[in-house]
Order: C-alpha cells, then sequence, then structure tokens
C-alpha cells in the first residue's frame, strides 16, 4: 500500500501567512491533483499552543531567526505561527479537504517543537503517524509539502528510518531557505539518507 503525505499545507505558511514560505501557494493545485492517485492521504497540521516554546514571542527579547537552547535541545526561533484554532493554523482554503483520510497534529507539547510527522524533534513522543501507516499496510509514502528544509526534510528521514520506502516529491514542496541553500542541502540530505527525489508528473502522467 502507498500513501500521500501532505505536510503542513496551512494558510500561515503560503504567502501573506504568519511564517510565509515562498510561493508556498504553489503545491496546493499539485497535491489536489495527487490526491486522486491514491487510495490513502495523511495530512499532518501544525498545531502549536499559544505559548509554544518555537515562538520567539515567548522569550524576552528574542528574534524570529535566532537560535536557543528549549530543554536541552536547540531551537529556532519562530514567529508565531499556526495556533491552534487560529485562521493561520487552517488548511489552505483551496485545499481539497474531502481528499484527506486522516489529520496528524504535531507541535502541540509547548516543551519541544515537532518538525517530523512522526515525532517530536527529541524522538520523546510519536504523534501515532507512524503506528496508523503500518496498520493501514502502508510500505510506501510519497511525501511533499512545507517546507521543504524543516518539516519535510524530517518528515522524509524519520520515514525512511521507520523504513518506509520514502520519496520526496519536489516540485510539490516549497522551504524556507532562512539561509541561502538550505532548501538544496535539504533536499541532499534527504538523497543521501535514502529518500528519491521525484516529480510530480512522474505520478500525474504528464
Ligand atoms: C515548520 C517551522 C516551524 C514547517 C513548522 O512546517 O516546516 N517550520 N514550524
Ligand atoms: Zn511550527
Amino acid at each position: 500500500m502507498k500513501a500521500l503525505l501532505l505536510i503542513d499545507l496551512q494558510i500561515d505558511f503560503c504567502p501573506g501567512g504568519a511564517l510565509e514560505v515562498k510561493e508556498g501557494d504553489q503545491v496546493i493545485p499539485i497535491a489536489n491533483a495527487l490526491m486522486e492517485k491514491f487510495e490513502l492521504v495523511v495530512a499532518t497540521q501544525d498545531w502549536h499552543p499559544a505559548d509554544h516554546g518555537s515562538f520567539a514571542a515567548n522569550h524576552p527579547w528574542r528574534k524570529p531567526g535566532q537560535v536557543i537552547d528549549l530543554h536541552g535541545l536547540e531551537q529556532v526561533l519562530w514567529p508565531i505561527h499556526c495556533v491552534q484554532g487560529s485562521f493561520g493554523a487552517k488548511f489552505h482554503p483551496t485545499l481539497n479537504q474531502a481528499g484527506i483520510t486522516k489529520v496528524f497534529v504535531k507541535g502541540t507539547d509547548s516543551t519541544i517543537d515537532s518538525y517530523s510527522g512522526f515525532f517530536d524533534n527529541g524522538h520523546r513522543k510519536a504523534t501515532g503517524l507512524g503506528d496508523y501507516l503500518k496498520e493501514q499496510e502502508v510500505t510506501e509514502v510519497y511525501i511533499m509539502g512545507l517546507a521543504t528544509d524543516y518539516c519535510v526534510k524530517f518528515t522524509a528521514l524519520d520515514a525512511v528510518e521507520l523504513g518506509f520506502t520514502t520519496h520526496l516529491i519536489e516540485d510539490a514542496s516549497r522551504g524556507v531557505n532562512l539561509q541561502e541553500g538550505d532548501v538544496a542541502q535539504a533536499v541532499s540530505d534527504m538523497q543521501e539518507k535514502g529518500v528519491s527525489i521525484m516529480a510530480s508528473s512522474t505520478l500525474l502522467g504528464d
């Protein structure tokens, strides 16, 4: 069984959002088209409490982009984004939500961030995604979404580690590029760890 994993296709990661990813909205039509090709479509949703430790605003005098130690883990600080129940945390309005079988939320613990859709950044707690995919007898995952250099990357690396044959749909993903070259580096890191890099056209047949 194959599954399509849609990573964080939320308003805050699209242009005009709180943590906007350049051209983030351009992957939404690709997601909608790809859904038609999969029996199982799973989405992740970044879903932070307002007091989340990844928000610069929750640390005295800190600014987005700075790096701190958050309970023993290196943490990049972000603008306030994807707050539970907020407008920006919603899926992009043109995403075909009816095509999504199941949603897994992440980043719900204030004390730790969660880039991967499978585990928090300390690999302390699972979101349930891994067990769910195994229950569904999934062996192969196709990953796309936002952002290539954070949540997409760490989801793909965990997928490999969990034993899934893992594909990155590169043109259906966009990155933050906090530093120039971060996206290219993320793609090569994924490839090096066994993720196959592919284009949506391979699945869509165009
Ligand atoms: C993400 C930074 C902070 C992502 C989520 O979805 O890639 N990046 N929270
Ligand atoms: Zn986040």
